[in-house]
């Protein structure tokens, strides 16, 4: 980072409630969408880490809105868990505002640090990404009661995949790159898939499964483990909280997790998915959710994690068509890359369908 922008973060940083001298600002974490920065201050030679954040106005385009949503699902959490230590905790401005607004237009907000966690980008043992699935399972299960009237749709039809489906249309048709000719056979793949696409969506018109409220980025690195213990400690990234399918919660940690190799990795004979950490994390997930959902959702489970998968490596292509706007790349075919081993993915699981139905079932 360069020496002025350094200055600038540490400028913002300084309008948080904030004890002490702010000392450092790095940029940190791999999430696609925020700019995450670590700070680290000093009060009376007793060093405190946080987490600076400017949100990604391009994606979320009423922050007032996320914050309001990150606000009340906080306090609903922290009254509710029997952990309260274990939920988020955003540090209020110095006028006591959720976010700070800087010159620049830009929305940044602070979070205390989660001391003493791990935060990984795949599980390291069954055991690790059993226990994020009881993670995610257990928010689910405490946000069941959550005032759904009250929260404000952040992303507008963020996991409607019919919809995202018209979006990919969209992109192939305008093609604003020039880049549809050099990917036919992937374009194909997801034109191919397009009837399952409205399958989740079905099921809920045929009253087999409910909207809830639901995290809707149940990635990995969106929940920290006790770097000791490896139980939970706390969800995170919590900007996408809004109505959705359990089952889509379910498949998004799957298609990120249960995949043998990274999302971007381009070797894609890496790349399956590991059905024993399948069954690990149906049975955290369900255990986490402990009773809450019925037979019929608990049966479409599969039907989430391959949803997940193929609307992602969908948003991934559709964004590489449309010149990589939406999500962080590092690269020029990050996002094709992405998108390819999703496809790989899917292939997988269109292969062990049955296997992937049997594991449920036996877990019910
Ligand atoms: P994005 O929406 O861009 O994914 P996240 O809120 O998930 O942003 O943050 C990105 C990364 O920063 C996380 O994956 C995690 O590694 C780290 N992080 C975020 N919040 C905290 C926190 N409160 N304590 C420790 N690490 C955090
Ligand atoms: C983004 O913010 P992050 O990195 O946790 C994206 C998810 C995608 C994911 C793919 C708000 O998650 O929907 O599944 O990348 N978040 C948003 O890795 O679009
Ligand atoms: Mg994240």
């Amino acid at each position: 980072m360069q020496a002025t922008n350094v200055d600038k973060f540490l400028n913002i940083a300084r309008n948080f409630n904030i004890a002490g001298d702010i000392l450092e600002c790095i940029p940190y974490g791999k999430g696609h969408i925020n700019s995450t920065f670590l700070l680290v201050a000093e009060n009376n030679g007793v060093k405190s880490r946080y987490i600076l954040q400017s949100v990604n106005t391009n994606v979320f385009k009423k922050p007032c809105e996320v914050m309001s949503n990150v606000l009340k699902v906080t306090r609903f959490l922290r009254e509710k868990s029997e952990n309260p230590e274990s939920i988020m905790v955003l540090i209020p401005t110095l006028d006591g505002e959720a976010f700070f607004q800087g010159d620049d237009g830009n929305f940044w907000r602070v979070y205390s640090f989660v001391e003493n966690s791990i935060c990984l980008d795949m599980p390291e043992t069954e055991e690790d990404f059993y226990q994020s699935a009881v993670a995610f399972g257990e928010f689910q299960r405490l946000l069941d009661d959550f005032p759904v009237d009250e929260l404000f749709e952040t992303i507008p039809n963020f996991h409607n995949t019919p919809k995202r489906f018209l979006d990919f249309l969209e992109a192939i048709k305008e093609d604003k790159c020039g880049r549809a000719i050099s990917i036919k056979e992937e374009i194909q793949f997801y034109l191919d898939r397009e009837d399952f696409c409205s399958v989740l969506y079905d099921a809920n018109s045929e009253g087999k499964l409910p909207f809830r409220v639901t995290h809707n980025d149940t990635k990995m690195n969106n929940v920290m483990l006790d770097a000791k213990t490896r139980k939970p400690l706390c969800v995170i990234d919590l900007d996408t909280i809004m109505p959705g399918f359990s089952v889509t919660d379910f498949g998004d940690s799957i298609r990120f997790g249960a995949s043998t190799a990274e999302e971007d990795e381009k070797d894609l004979s890496k790349v399956w998915l590991d059905l024993k950490l399948f069954e690990c994390y149906t049975k955290g997930f369900l255990e986490g959710c402990g009773g809450l959902l019925s037979s019929n959702e608990i049966m479409l489970l599969p039907e989430g994690a391959k949803m997940m998968t193929l609307e992602c490596g969908m948003r991934f292509l559709t964004d590489y068509l449309n010149g990589d706007t939406y999500f962080k790349t590092a690269y020029t075919d990050h996002n094709l890359v992405r998108s390819r081993t999703h496809i790989k993915l899917v292939q997988d699981m269109e292969k062990h369908w049955d296997e992937m139905k049997r594991i449920v079932k036996a877990c019910i």
